[in-house]
């Protein structure tokens, strides 16, 4: 989509806003609707659809496609064979989000394949929110699940050279921007975001983080708000990119309320950019967002070109598409 055509729909969706309509210029899908960052995001919603198919319910679905992505050694920037930290170590973020408010995370998990089942449990055992490092890792034991290596000997490698590029010994704390900017595909969180035929909502997202980061960083995609939120009431946002640029703005809440407010997904995602860049200085980091609304209707938008996404829609087969991008 075009900047002036984008700034034709935001005036047309004001305008009617103020006349108490909406705007539909977002292509407004068959429910059930599944959608998930990136290419990845392919095997990610043709499972969260399969499982719901069969009889699961969303939250079974969500975890269930970004559980796909997490077991694939192929993608460096989710669990098995994501890129570890400045330490070698590979660290994991996730969440999960039902459209009712309740909501499971973990971050700075090491050693568990599947970080997005350990924060559904984290919501549905425990009377909180969120654990981190050592108290997930225990929780997680304690819930059974078992501890695996997820350093594969490609991410090892590419570590290696990464700290072989480094001009000072052992590893020096990584200046994060600077890392980001070695390859901005580097960041590739699952985010998968799915509404039933009733159009209620729910999402999960899952990732490695931003590669060879410092020790005990955490970025987005385990806070809600920042990384993924969701609500019945409206829709649904998570984003994908330079994590701290996300929190920074809380990205996904930021898109749901805009979404409240009468602005169209597509519209939402591009406000939630523009915002995100007018907070950095640096055009070269990449962040994206994936929008859903509660009828269906979906949006997205980046900063740099090059954000696919994942879309399933029903009596449809799953399509790749590419988000439009503040710059060319
Ligand atoms: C992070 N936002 O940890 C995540 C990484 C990512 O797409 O999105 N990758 O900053």
């Amino acid at each position: 989509m075009q900047r002036r055509e984008l700034i034709r729909l935001g005036v047309a969706s004001g305008l009617l806003g103020l006349l108490g309509l909406r705007c539909s210029s977002a292509s407004k899908l068959r429910l059930p609707v599944a959608v998930a960052t990136w290419n990845h995001g392919r095997q990610a919603v043709e499972m969260a659809w399969q499982t719901l198919r069969q009889g699961g319910s969303l939250l079974d679905a969500v975890e269930a496609g970004v559980r796909v992505v997490e077991a694939d050694p192929n993608v460096r920037t989710v669990g098995l064979g994501g890129y570890p930290d400045a330490t070698g170590r590979v660290t994991l973020d996730a969440s999960i989000m039902e459209g009712t408010g309740r909501c499971g995370a973990v971050a700075f998990l090491e050693g568990f394949l599947h970080p997005v089942s350990v924060a559904r449990r984290v919501m549905e055992k425990t009377p909180h929110v969120f654990l981190v490092g050592e108290g997930a890792r225990a929780f997680a034991l304690e819930e059974g699940f078992e501890e695996v290596n997820l350093l594969t000997p490609e991410a090892e490698q590419d570590w290696l050279r990464w700290k072989e590029q480094q001009n000072t010994p052992a590893p020096p704390p990584p200046n994060l921007e600077n890392t980001n900017r070695i390859d901005v595909d580097n960041h590739d969180t699952v985010g998968l975001l799915m509404a039933d035929a009733t159009g209620r909502l729910a999402g999960a997202c899952s990732t490695s983080g931003a590669a060879f980061k410092m020790r005990g960083r955490v970025g987005d995609s385990p806070i809600i708000g920042a990384g993924l939120f969701v609500d019945n009431e409206v829709g649904a946002a998570c984003a994908t990119g330079w994590g701290e640029g996300v929190i920074r703005i809380a990205g996904s809440h930021l898109i749901v309320e805009l979404m409240r407010q009468g602005d169209d997904p597509t519209i939402a995602c591009r406000k939630a950019v523009v915002r995100y860049r007018a907070r950095t200085s640096d055009d070269t980091l990449q962040v994206a967002f994936l929008a859903l609304r509660r009828d269906g209707a979906i949006g997205a938008y980046s900063l740099l070109p090059g954000f696919t996404y994942a879309v399933k829609e029903a009596g449809r087969k799953v399509r790749l598409q590419q988000a439009p991008s503040l710059l060319s």
